[in-house]
């Protein structure tokens, strides 16, 4: 049995599905997603144009589609032999599946702010030969320019725009240092063994932030072991290796980051969880949920450097707050102590007993009421 990974070096969900694969030890192959390969595989199997896709050959005329990073992930977990990237203790896998969520909808803005603000002709031609490779240079560059488009201009719905960039930079460059000190201690965030949340954080990390010229310099300047954990998590030297930390330690410089995560990104998700409420009741009879529920105002930056901004409301991140209300749900006892007083120490207590306004899901590979 095998897998085909479609995707892209230049794509931020693509090295995060890489990194991970590469880790679990299983045979992939991996394609790029050129306009030929969207048009002949993506659209038919997914319906709309995203990548990565994974293609399970389990023995199927068809094998399984796969789409979302985390549900690809999942799923090689569930069908593959090995150890986890998944912590089995609480508060490892309470902070894991939070920081899978940071990494993926919110490192995301540094991500983007960094790819079109600073290297925007450097993943112009990488958007070119990813699309058209067959195609000169100068072909490659007209033809992507849709593609640049679409994804340049969505930074604005992020919060992306001349009075948050000064914010962006100095949140990101707390989270560089919060992360740097971290790493002089261990080797991923929980010890000898990638988790879900180390490849939460590579997306935004590998492919724009250490893989575009301009903002790879910046880390390796700022943050030299953070570019050398951004390599060994997308290029591991040992497969399926590693342990998590004893007693459901959870290091101090990953509590700084569930602190980013608690004042940052928690605050957005409750506001987008409103709207959602809103959208519910207006609409009972869909199912399908919009990718964007309008704007709203919302606080980008860290610390003392905070700005407020529009931004579009984006319900997509609930889902994956879903899994972690989920977790929480589950718990009793002593276990669910545990976990409430973490969330307390990272000032993220209003999580303990929320319930989103209706159970989401994922149907045709997109975000549905359940
Ligand atoms: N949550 C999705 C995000 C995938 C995603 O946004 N992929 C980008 C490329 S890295 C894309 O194809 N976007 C197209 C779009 O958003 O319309 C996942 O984890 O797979």
């Amino acid at each position: 049995m095998s897998y085909t990974l479609i995707g892209a070096p230049v794509s931020l969900y693509t090295g995060k599905v890489r990194g991970y694969l590469r880790w679990k030890n299983v045979p992939f192959r991996e394609e790029l997603a050129t306009r030929e390969v969207y048009k002949q595989v993506i659209l038919p199997r997914v319906g709309w144009s995203v990548i990565p896709v994974v293609i399970h050959h389990d023995g199927s005329p068809d094998g399984v589609t796969l789409q979302d990073t985390t549900e690809i992930i999942d799923h090689v977990e569930q069908a593959e032999p090995g150890p986890s990237v998944y912590p089995d203790t609480v508060r490892q896998r309470l902070a894991a599946l939070i920081l899978e969520l940071f990494g993926d909808e919110w490192m995301v803005i540094p991500a983007m702010h960094y790819r079109w603000i600073y290297n925007r002709d450097f993943a112009h031609r990488e958007f070119g030969a990813m699309q058209n490779p067959h195609l000169s240079p100068d072909e490659q560059w007209a033809a992507a320019e849709k593609a640049v488009a679409f994804f340049s201009g969505s930074i604005q719905g992020l919060g992306v725009n001349p009075d948050t960039y000064e914010a962006i930079e100095g949140a990101y460059e707390a989270f560089l240092a919060a992360l740097e000190a971290h790493l002089g201690e261990q080797d991923f965030l929980f010890g000898s063994r990638p988790s879900i949340a180390d490849y939460g954080l590579l997306g935004p990390l590998y492919a724009h932030l250490l893989r575009d010229p301009e903002s790879g310099a910046i880390m390796r300047r700022l943050a030299p072991r953070v570019a050398a954990w951004t390599e060994r998590c997308h290029a591991p030297q040992e497969a399926l290796s590693g342990t998590f930390l004893p007693d459901d330690e959870i290091p101090a410089g990953v509590m700084d980051i569930l602190r980013m995560f608690a004042a940052q990104q928690l605050p957005v998700l409750l506001d987008t969880a409103q709207a959602l409420s809103a959208w519910g009741e207006a609409h009972p009879d869909e199912v399908e949920i919009p990718r964007i529920l309008g704007f709203h105002k919302a606080k980008i930056g860290h610390g003392e450097r905070v700005v407020e901004t529009d931004r579009a409301v984006i319900p997509y991140p609930l889902w994956m707050l879903q899994r972690v209300t989920d977790f929480l749900a589950s718990l009793q006892g002593e276990e669910r102590a545990a976990a409430e007083e973490m969330l307390r120490s990272i000032g993220a207590e209003i999580l303990i007993g929320f319930r989103l306004p209706f159970r989401l899901t994922r149907s045709h590979f997109k975000l549905a009421r359940a």
